[in-house]
């Protein structure tokens, strides 16, 4: 068995999530925020067994997109701001990050 954790943008969320149990998937949705852009992201926990796993891969794939998205400059605390240009970075967030990890034991009481 395996644990499935998907990192995906919330515009993409609803449609995995409607994916995900059509194709018989169980899921768990957390609210999550990116550590970089500190914006909300979900990340979805999902058990399955192994062989599933390149049928989900699959599903992630097809469900979630990648998207450019504008980060806005912090301005410098306190400092000298004469060489700070405030031009917001675009940055390419997603389709889905995904990590896949071993179980060593699954209960479901
Ligand atoms: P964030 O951390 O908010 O990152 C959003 C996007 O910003 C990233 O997209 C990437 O394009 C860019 N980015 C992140 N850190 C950067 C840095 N140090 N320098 C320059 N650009 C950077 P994705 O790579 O598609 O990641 C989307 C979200 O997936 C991340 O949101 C984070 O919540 C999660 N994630 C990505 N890699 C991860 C990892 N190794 N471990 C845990 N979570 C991860």
């Amino acid at each position: 068995m395996k644990l499935v954790v998907a990192v995906v943008q919330d515009q993409d969320s609803n449609r995995l999530s409607n994916a995900l149990t059509k194709n018989d998937f169980r899921a768990t949705k957390l609210a999550s925020t990116g550590g970089f852009l500190r914006s909300g992201n979900t990340t979805f926990l999902i058990g399955t067994e192994a062989s599933l796993v390149p049928e989900l891969l699959e599903l992630i794939n097809d469900n979630c997109r990648s998207r450019d998205q504008m980060v806005a400059p912090i301005s410098p605390m306190g400092g000298n701001a004469d060489s700070y240009i405030p031009y917001p970075v675009e940055v390419e967030v997603g389709g889905a990050t995904v990590f896949v990890l071993p179980i060593e034991q699954f209960h479901h009481f």
